[in-house]
């Protein structure tokens, strides 16, 4: 297998996949998984603008990471690491899709939520899925097959792809919610569907222009990413989208309470387009940006507050991060880049969304678990979303087979606190966009980097070095960082130290093959 010549490299010492934690466990788990918010945007993380102070609370009841690490610098390849336990790169097809793609985690598949399941858990997703639906074609007035339900949630509630594209419907289980079958929805990501207006025929309609991809069929005066028509009584309103959302995934915890249960709670904030509940706008000085992201807080403090109030917070574990790192404009010109002042959203680290520098997958995380995970503890242990799944696997005592979630460690010693153990090595991973006129062709290629200790070996590769601000950290030729010097990644110093560079990059080269 790709784990047993991983194991046998003598390149370096690897963690073991067995951990010292003797007897499994069997708390409730909830993964809350925020959208593009940034190492810096947190409270406990060093923001200084931004208050946070329910993610502030969790950190000082847990345990905060430093060396935490999304699997890629965008959301589907990074969900679909965090669901699979292989890092996204090793399958085609894994980059940012559009909201009408095929499922990319096939029926059947060994899975965060299917292992759990086997362990007796009751598993859940509510919010963003993002990960394809159908087998190609999708009925979204019929039934909505394969999804979340066939890869081990017992239940969902969620939004096809993301935010800013289309069909701006929830789905429960298999079926758009609210659907009037004499309104049946129709979805086009080329050429316009039905008479509805658009960003590009009718900007008088919006709350926010809209760039080029984000200037499609206007829904609640948001123009977005795709066309589409009809399904108007299933469309969500965005300012209460995240309200609808807590709302279920309460109704999950409470109904479940008894059993243990799994929770994949996948929250939008603060992904574009930002429209937060008026209650929480101008509540932090830097506009809908900073807005959306103490509505998360807010969010998470709630349904906190709601595991006390059931009396499951003591046996309930919390996961909090994100997808991949922060970026100001990425759509929208809804006032992110003009009020963000001196907020350095990634904090120390350089860039963010969509780039291979530390900006784009270095991320916020903190690991809750009364009793259990050490609290007040900041951890310098190096962990990847990609994990999890072998952590709780280990944790609740199921078995991985040897061919799947290749990629993930069990080192729930280490998500707990308890150890400062964690990776040697992690890879971070990006794909860009291509932009040709409207659509965004996804013939990007991938970038990758490879962090070891202190050093960070970015791969060369031609791949544009900008997107929407962010710096993604492309040269045609190899770059090494020493993180421990020059954590902000500007001190190219693969010249001057090519013996490491070369070993990095068969090193990489090496964990690709296998
Ligand atoms: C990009 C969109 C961006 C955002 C992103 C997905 C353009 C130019 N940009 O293609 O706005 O939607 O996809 O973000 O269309 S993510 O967090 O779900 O990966
Ligand atoms: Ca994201």
């Amino acid at each position: 297998t790709r784990r047993g010549l991983l194991l046998a490299s003598a390149a370096t010492l690897l963690s073991p996949r067995a951990s010292a934690l003797a007897g499994p466990r069997k708390p409730n788990i909830i993964v809350i998984y925020a959208d593009d918010l940034g190492y810096g945007d947190v409270g406990c993380y060093g923001s200084k603008t931004i208050q946070t102070p329910n993610l502030d609370r969790l950190a000082a009841r847990g345990t905060r990471f430093v060396n935490a690490y999304s699997t890629s610098a965008t959301c589907t390849p990074s969900r679909y690491s965090l669901l699979t336990g292989d890092y996204a790169w090793r399958a085609s097809g894994t980059q940012i899709l559009p909201g009408d793609a095929p499922a990319i985690i096939r029926p059947g598949r060994f899975t965060l939520p299917s292992m759990l399941k086997q362990a007796g858990y009751a598993t859940g997703v509510v919010g963003k899925w993002h990960l394809g639906l159908g087998d190609g074609k999708v009925d979204w007035n019929g039934e909505i097959a394969p999804g979340p339900l066939d890869i081990g949630f017992d239940y969902g509630f969620y939004m096809p792809a993301t935010l800013d594209r289309v069909p701006t419907v929830l789905i429960e289980n298999r079926r758009v919610v609210n659907l009037d079958p004499a309104d049946p929805i129709r979805v086009d990501y080329k050429a316009k569907v039905g008479d509805e207006p658009t960003g590009f025929d009718n900007p008088d309609l919006l709350k926010f222009r809209g760039d080029p991809e984000h200037s499609n069929t206007i829904h609640n005066g948001i123009s977005r990413i795709g066309y589409m028509t009809g399904g108007k009584a299933a469309r969500w309103t965005d300012e209460d989208l995240t309200d609808v959302l807590l709302g279920k995934a309460v109704e999950f915890v409470t109904a479940r309470k008894g059993a243990p249960f799994f929770l994949y709670f996948a929250m939008n904030e603060p992904h574009v387009p930002r429209a937060p509940h008026p209650r929480f706008v101008g509540k932090s000085g830097m506009g809908p940006r900073g807005d959306t992201i103490v509505q998360l807080d807010w969010t998470v403090g709630e349904l906190v507050r709601k595991l006390e109030e059931l009396g499951v917070a003591d046996d309930t574990m919390i996961v909090f991060s994100s997808d991949n790192g922060p970026i100001l404009f990425d759509g929208y010109e809804d006032q992110a880049v003009e009020k963000a002042g001196d907020h350095r959203m990634a904090g120390p680290y350089r860039s963010g969304k969509y780039a291979i520098y530390e900006g784009g997958t270095r991320v916020p995380m903190i690991v809750t678990w009364p009793g259990n995970a050490r609290a007040g503890h900041v951890s310098q242990a190096m962990l990847s979303h990609v994990d999890l799944l072998a952590s709780l696997a280990g944790l609740v005592g199921q078995p991985l087979p040897a061919d799947q979630a290749v990629d993930s460690f069990d080192l729930r010693a280490a998500f707990l606190g308890q150890s400062e153990k964690g990776r040697d090595h992690v890879v971070q991973d990006t794909k860009l966009m291509v932009t040709t006129g409207t659509t965004v062709a996804s013939s990007g290629a991938r970038i990758l980097a490879l962090r070891a200790g202190d050093w960070k070996f970015i791969r060369g590769s031609v791949e544009p070095h900008e997107f929407h601000g962010n710096q993604i950290g492309t040269l045609p030729r190899h770059q090494l960082y020493n993180l421990a010097r020059d954590p902000g990644e500007r001190d190219d110093v693969a010249a001057k130290v090519p013996d490491r560079t070369r070993q990095m990059a068969a090193w990489l080269d090496k964990i690709e093959r296998d």
